[in-house]
């Protein structure tokens, strides 16, 4: 009898994700707004490091929650880091750093190779909402949407957790 209770549970929260009041879509809202896959003197962690980064960007009016939704540079494993309570503010920022260090919730267990390869932000749902694939990667140059949101170009002066300008 409570076998047959919780697998009628499961299947009403399964409908329920898939309904209308389904967590707002981040594609074309949320994006990867700009990566420095090797960084040795233009943005330091809190930590004073200078580790690979990458920003996010939320074009958005409201505040956008990431819980969630997760970061990987391969796509076999989509779920390498998990953005739990992690918010992009409204029309503002925000810069994850992938140091392979345990230093908070806006660092990853793994780093970007210079030599190039890929990162993806994925939803819950496993869609892929944005990604970069890059080539080999000059040092403190970044990968940045130009204006923010728009399309990549490579920035010799970058600018994490603010507006992407080049200059
Ligand atoms: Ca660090
Ligand atoms: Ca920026």
């Amino acid at each position: 009898m409570r076998f047959a209770v919780a697998l009628v549970a499961l299947a009403a929260c399964g409908e329920n994700s898939a309904g209308p009041d389904a967590a707002p879509v981040a594609a074309g809202t949320i994006f990867i707004n700009e990566v420095m896959p090797s960084n040795t003197a233009a943005c330091a962690d809190p930590f004073g490091e200078f580790d690979d980064w990458i920003e996010l960007y939320n074009a958005g009016d409201t505040d956008f929650a990431l819980d969630g939704y997760t970061l990987s540079d391969d796509p076999i494993a989509p779920a390498k880091g998990a953005l739990e309570t992690l918010v992009v503010p409204a029309q503002g920022y925000k810069v994850l750093w992938l140091d392979d260090q345990v230093e908070g919730l806006d660092h990853f267990a793994f780093k970007l190779d210079a030599s190039g390869e890929q990162i993806a932000l994925y939803a819950p749902d496993g869609s892929i909402v944005d990604q970069l694939i890059f080539g080999e990667a000059t040092t403190d140059v970044s990968f940045a949407r130009v204006p923010d949101g728009g399309a990549f170009t490579t920035c010799a002066v970058s600018s994490c957790g603010a507006t992407n300008g080049c200059e």
